[in-house]
Order: structure tokens, then sequence, then C-alpha cells
């Protein structure tokens, strides 16, 4: 390392030079932990991304998971937690997810991998019967989160402060009623979200909708539109059509929903504005994405 001539002028000799280094050196370790960057971002976890990074089928960490059973919880019926096996980089932020009506944890489960290998704690949920409506999801989300941050094994291993939610039609719908309930949460997900109740002018939570062009049983114009219209124009709020896409194309391993929802849940979750030039400015109709609407750059 080169010193500075002025500052070499001012050490008195070879020894205080290096003993001002060491100091500095044990100084800024003790910041900012052996490994992690010299961030101003507390949050920001993993590497600069990249294109290929955000639509990887795995990102930088690698994922254990546990079951939990529906016997051992209340509020909700059980799932499965995805997270980051080391804890090397600290705690994470989490999400919780919620299918739809008549569907299973299973039906939402490649996103549990997907995403908590870019540095998330992840809860894929079932919910107490397959046919509760969104309210109840919305409900159902908040509680898995409660369980998640207070008695699950990982709870040592997640900011309490950073979490989110996300969920597939009437799971969908929930995610929006979990959002209006708790304002404190820092990012919703819908999926070709359902829900009757088009009025969200209580949301403060930024959310991103995904729509499906050929979704016929919760279409865009009468759910994923109205929706995203009902959010406050204030709001960080977006909506993405999938072209080529419908009602079901959330239940399986999907690279355009991946890379815009790890996106939107890096830089709302983990404050990470590294994220930002994935969504800003809103992608153009492509072979992917049909239509796109929401506010750049964004605001909080
Ligand atoms: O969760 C969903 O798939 C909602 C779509 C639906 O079947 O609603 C009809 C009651
Ligand atoms: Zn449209």
């Amino acid at each position: 390392m080169q010193q500075h001539p002025h500052t070499r002028r001012r050490r008195t000799g070879r020894l205080a030079g290096l003993t001002a280094a060491l100091a500095a050196a044990v100084a800024l370790t003790t910041l900012t932990g052996p490994g992690a960057q010299a961030a101003d971002n507390p949050y920001e976890r993993g590497p600069a991304p990249t294109e290929s990074s955000i639509e990887a089928l795995r990102g930088p960490y690698a994922v254990s998971e546990i079951s939990v059973s529906s016997l051992s919880v209340t509020g909700f019926g059980g799932g499965t937690v995805y997270y980051p096996t080391s804890t090397a980089d600290g705690t994470f932020g989490a999400i919780a997810i919620a299918p739809g009506f008549t569907a299973y944890q299973s039906s939402i489960a490649w996103l549990g991998p997907r995403l908590a290998s870019q540095g998330f704690v992840v809860f894929t949920i079932d919910t107490n019967t397959t046919l509760d409506q969104p309210a109840s999801r919305g409900d159902q989300l908040l509680a898995a989160l409660d369980y998640l941050t207070q008695r699950s094994a990982v709870r040592g291993r997640i900011d309490s402060g950073r979490l989110g939610v996300m969920g597939h039609s009437m799971g969908g719908g929930g995610t929006l009623e979990a959002a209006k309930d708790r304002p404190s949460l820092q990012a919703a997900i819908p999926l070709t979200p359902w829900n009757l109740d088009k009025t969200w002018p209580e949301v403060r939570t930024p959310t991103l909708l995904f729509g499906a062009d050929g979704d016929t049983v919760a279409p865009v114009s009468t759910h994923a539109e109205p929706l995203y219209t009902g959010l406050p124009s204030s709001l960080d709020r977006a909506y993405l059509e999938l072209n080529g896409a419908t009602h079901f194309t959330p239940n399986s391993s999907n690279t355009t929903i991946a890379k815009y929802s790890v996106s939107w849940l890096k830089r709302f979750i983990d404050n990470d504005t590294r994220y930002e030039q994935f969504l800003c400015p809103l992608p153009r109709p492509s072979l992917t994405i049909e239509e796109s609407r929401g506010n750049c750059p964004h605001t909080s």
C-alpha cells in the first residue's frame, strides 16, 4: 500500500505507520465483518447483480429447508421454510407465499429455493382449508410471518423488520389484504391475483402485480389491472402482464416472474438499489411481457 507523502511526513517512523495501518484495518473488519462488502446499505446481501444472475435457476446462496407441520402452528396450515444455509452473511429479509383456491404449497414451491438462493428466508404455506377466501389468506400470510420471526427454528436468521408477502390467485388477493392490514411490510407481489375488492387506498407497501394475458380464471381486465389501479398512485407500484401466459403460469418455474420478483424484493426488502436497473425504466413489451405499468423512478 502506498502512502501519501504528506501523511508520511507527519508520522514519526516505520513502526508508528504500521501500527496506524493495523488499527485502521481492525476497525474496518469490526464494522463490516469478514467477507462482507463495506456497503453503505447494511441490508445489502450477495454480489452485484447482472441480467444473468437474476434470471438464474439458483442464486449465490446454497439453500436448506425445514418442513413445518400444520399440527405445530396456528393461524395457517403449516408449510416449508427455505433459507440460506450459511450464517456468514448475517440476517436476511423474509417472505411468506400463499397458494390459490383449492391449491397447496406444492403449487408455488418452485419459488422457495429460487428466491431463497438469492438471499431471503422464504416460507411457502398451506392455508387452513383450500377453500379459504382472500381476506383469510391475508391473515394467514401474517400469521405465517409471525411464526417465522418469533417461533421458528430460523427466527435468529431473520431481520424481522424486513418482511414481504407473495401469493397466487386468491393468495395474490390475500397478498394485498396482508399489505393493507400490516403497512410495515416492505414488499408485496400478487401473482395472477383474484380479489373482488378493487379498492386499496390504504396500502403503503411497494407492490408488483403480475397478470397473464390469457388468464380466463382471473382475467386481467377484472382482476390484476383494476387491482393495480386501485392502489394509491403515490405508491411504488408496478404491473407486468405476462405474454402467452395463463392463470396457472405462476405455478411452475418462470424466469420472467423470478427476475422481476427478485429485483422487487431486493429493491424494497433489502433497500438494494443495485437492482433498480432491472425495474426502471419499465421493461418494454416483448415475447415475455405483454404490457407494463408503474412509476419510475421509485420514491421509497
Ligand atoms: O385462487 C384462484 O385460483 C382464484 C380463482 C377462482 O377460482 O375463483 C373462483 C371462486
Ligand atoms: Zn392489459
